[in-house]
């Protein structure tokens, strides 16, 4: 299995390199700083839209998706395809990871299935499968921040496992793979537990502390929760959730958020705000900055800056720079 690093480099700024496992790509050294990693879509191709809106179209910025596209939404064949279609037309700046919902078992029940015979056949499903199983399960961020769909697992003592992981392959009921794609960090949760949705385990903040020392990482980036924000921490800020899918199913009045990361492994929070809330502002969208290794968080719309936890309001039109303008306070609070 071939590994690569990628790197950027900036002009005056330090190298950022993406350290994807299982991939060999090379992005050329004038692109964009920035890239943002993008969780769930579920089918919500309008959303999926929005975020490129927010983010800038392919190949204008960096994208890592953490993989289930299909699913419970209703156009998961756009989403699909135009995220594989980017793959395609921006091998180098586009990337997409699986989630447990690439899988043949799963969606044949969530929808997916159902969607590709009623507009299309079968057998349109089935090229879908053989795609899936041929999808990566994990990237590493300047080889400090290790993506995946669902979490930690038991059986992850080397990051050479993860390389090492042979494809295509279907996504087996235990052992590494089936961790990676299913688990989910449990608050109450010390060492490993059980997970309710009766695959996987789950993980207490005990195990990402662990891991991140041994592995010398500085944050667990992961999808597979809906979360109300779009984005969650988890154990003091070492492990962070994103879900992409506002309004997921309908059902919930979640955001969804994109982390974007900088050259100096600056992560920052784009969040489509739900319709539904208070405020009948569409989709309005709030940046969170946070360093990896610094507690400091600002937020802002594109109406105003607010200052989490403390109310306060700029002008309605200040604009986002990264000069002084983003305020900044000690402590995270929402
Ligand atoms: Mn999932």
């Amino acid at each position: 299995m071939q590994i690569s690093r990628i790197k950027i480099r900036v002009k005056g700024k330090p190298p950022i390199s993406l350290y994807s496992l299982q991939f060999c790509h090379f992005l050329p050294t004038h692109v964009i700083v920035y890239f943002f990693v993008s969780g769930d879509i579920h089918g919500q191709y309008s959303d999926l839209l929005r975020l490129f809106e927010y983010g800038g179209f392919p190949p204008k910025a960096n994208y890592l998706f953490l993989g289930d596209y299909v699913d419970r939404g209703k156009q998961s064949l756009e989403t699909i395809c135009l995220l594989l279609a980017y793959k395609i037309k921006y091998p180098e700046n586009f990337f997409l990871l699986r989630g447990n919902h690439e899988c043949a078992s799963i969606n044949r029940i969530y929808g997916f299935y159902d969607e590709c015979k009623r507009r299309f056949n079968v057998k349109l499903w089935k090229s879908f499968t053989d795609c899936f199983n041929c999808l990566p399960v994990a990237a590493l961020i300047d080889e400090k921040i290790l993506c995946m769909h669902g979490g930690l697992s038991p059986d992850l003592s080397s990051l050479d496992q993860i390389r090492n992981l042979p494809r295509p392959t279907a996504i087996p009921d235990t052992g590494l793979l089936c961790d990676l794609l299913w688990s989910d960090p449990g608050k109450d949760v010390k060492g490993w537990g059980m997970n309710d949705r009766g695959v996987s385990y789950t993980f207490g903040p005990d195990k990402v502390s662990e891991f991140l020392s041994k592995h010398d990482l500085d944050l667990v980036c992961r999808a597979h929760q809906v979360v109300e924000d779009g984005y969650e921490f988890f154990a003091e800020r070492q492990l962070v959730t994103i879900f992409s899918a506002p309004n997921y199913c309908g059902e919930f009045d979640n955001a969804g958020a994109m982390m974007s990361v900088d050259e100096n492994l600056m992560c920052s929070f784009q969040i489509l705000k739900p319709a539904e809330k208070k405020n009948k502002f569409m989709m309005r969208v709030y940046l969170v900055k946070i360093h990896v290794s610094n507690i400091c968080v600002s937020s802002f719309t594109k109406r105003s800056l607010i200052c989490r936890g403390t109310d306060v309001v700029i002008s309605p039109a200040s604009k986002f720079t990264d000069d002084g303008k983003i305020a900044t306070f000690g402590a995270y609070s929402s």
